[in-house]
C-alpha cells in the first residue's frame, strides 16, 4: 500500500498548530526523502488555505556545527509563511511550542528572482539586502530527534524568524563575527564563515535545491542562510539577541 502523504502532512500541520509533540513519522509510515518534501508542500497548502502567504525559504544543516548537533549530514530547507515572522524586538509566547530552540543567522532579501543553478556572484547580484536575524526552530517530533526524511516532512524544523534591520550588501559578509546573547550574556559566537565558508553559498543552494521540486527563488523572498552555532533552547523570560559585525543586531523576548 502506498503511504498517504495528504495524511501525513495533515498530521506535521496539526502538531505545529497546537504546539503538541509527535512519534517521528517513520516510526509508522516509510517514504523516500522526495517524498518527504511533498509532505512538507502539502502541511504548507494546509496554511496557505488557511491565508498564510509564501515569503520565502530557510537553509538547514549549512553548518559543521548543526551537523555535529542533529547528527543529520544532508543540506536541507523548509518553506516561510508570514504567519512564521516575528517583529524585530517583539515576543513569541513559549507556550505555542513543543521545545523551541533559536539560531543565530543572516537573511538575504530578493529583488530578483534565482533560478536553478547560478554563481555565487549571479546569485549575489540577485541580492537586494543582507540582515542580522534569527530562526526559532521547533521540531514537532517528541526529545527533537529526526531522520532526514522526518525533519524534511516538518517542514525542516520551521517554526519562527526574525529579520534585523536590512543593510547594504555589497561588501564581503563571508567573515562576520556573530554573538548570539541570553539577557546580554552570550551563549553562542560564531562567523558567518560558519556557513559553508561563506553564507552566499547557502542562497547558491537554495537556488539549486527549490529547482528540484519545480520552484524557483522570487523576487521579494527573505532566504534565511542557515544557523551558524549550534541552537540553543528557549525557556520563559528569556532575552535574545544576535548581533553580526557591520549588520547590526536583530531580538526577541520569550514572554515570561
Ligand atoms: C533542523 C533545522 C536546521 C539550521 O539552521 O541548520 C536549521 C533542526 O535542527 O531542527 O534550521
Ligand atoms: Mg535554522
Amino acid at each position: 500500500m502506498s503511504v498517504d502523504l495528504d495524511k501525513l502532512a495533515g498530521v506535521v500541520d496539526d502538531a505545529a498548530v497546537t504546539g503538541t509533540a509527535i512519534p517521528q513519522l517513520s516510526e509508522s509510515a516509510s517514504f523516500s526523502l522526495s517524498e518527504a518534501y511533498d509532505i512538507q508542500e502539502k502541511s504548507i497548502h494546509l496554511r496557505l488555505a488557511r491565508g498564510e502567504r509564501r515569503v520565502g525559504i530557510k537553509m538547514g544543516f549549512t553548518s559543521r556545527a548543526k551537523i555535529i548537533q542533529m547528527g543529520v549530514d544532508d543540506m536541507i530547507w523548509g518553506r516561510l509563511t508570514d504567519g512564521m515572522l516575528v517583529e524585530d524586538g517583539g515576543e513569541i509566547s513559549f507556550a505555542k511550542y513543543v521545545h523551541p530552540r533559536v539560531e543565530p543567522e543572516v537573511a538575504y532579501l530578493l529583488k530578483e528572482p534565482l533560478v536553478g543553478p547560478v554563481t555565487t556572484i549571479q546569485a549575489m547580484a540577485a541580492v537586494e539586502a543582507i540582515a542580522p536575524a534569527l530562526e526559532i526552530i521547533d521540531s514537532r517530533y517528541k526529545d527533537f530527534k529526526f531522520t532526514v526524511e522526518d525533519v524534511v516532512a516538518d517542514n525542516s524544523s520551521s517554526s519562527g524568524f526574525v529579520v534585523g534591520p536590512w543593510c547594504a550588501a555589497e561588501y564581503d559578509h563571508s567573515n562576520l563575527g556573530m554573538v548570539m546573547e541570553f539577557d546580554g550574556r552570550p551563549v553562542q559566537i560564531g562567523s558567518t564563515a560558519a556557513i559553508l565558508n561563506n553564507p552566499a553559498r547557502s542562497l547558491v543552494a537554495a537556488s539549486r535545491m527549490v529547482a528540484e521540486v519545480g520552484e524557483r527563488l522570487e523576487a521579494g523572498w527573505i532566504v534565511m542562510a542557515g544557523s551558524a552555532t549550534a541552537a540553543e533552547a528557549l525557556a520563559p523570560g528569556v532575552s535574545v539577541r544576535n548581533s553580526v559585525e557591520g549588520l547590526g543586531s536583530v531580538s526577541f523576548k520569550v514572554a515570561g
